[in-house]
């Protein structure tokens, strides 16, 4: 039985996802759930469980996942009319997978509050 989280066996292949970019440091593939016409995930190759778990050597992984955010938001063409990330941490927070993704949703108007 292996103990690699859902997105380790995307990571490695070993399930199939629709993936849009990957690079040494990181992936980013359509969310399985979509909650918005454009829901993605972009999620560190290391994992790092979640934001609360992080480190100082992450520092660089951290600002990569946000660039490619960033990235990945000109290549989808949801840059110009606006998207929004989201880092769920912890029960309160919303999270399911422990393993640290930062989402990008796009395609409607989001609100705030967030639910
Ligand atoms: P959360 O931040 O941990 O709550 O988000 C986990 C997301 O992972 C959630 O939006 C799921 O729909 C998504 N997901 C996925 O894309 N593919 C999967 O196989 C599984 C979850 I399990």
């Amino acid at each position: 039985m292996s103990d690699k989280t859902i997105f380790e066996m995307i990571i490695d292949r070993e399930i199939p996802a629709d993936i849009v970019y990957e690079d040494d440091i990181c992936i980013c593939f359509h969310d399985i759930a979509p909650q918005a016409p454009t829901h993605l995930l972009v999620v560190p190759k290391k994992r790092i469980v979640r934001i609360a778990d992080a480190s100082i050597e992450d520092q660089a992984t951290l600002g990569h996942l946000l660039l490619t955010a960033q990235k990945v938001a000109q290549q989808e063409g949801i840059s110009e009319s606006g998207f929004r990330t989201v880092i769920n941490n912890g029960k309160d927070g919303g999270e399911a997978v422990p393993h640290l993704h930062l989402h990008i949703l796009a395609g409607r108007q989001m609100l705030w509050p967030p639910g």
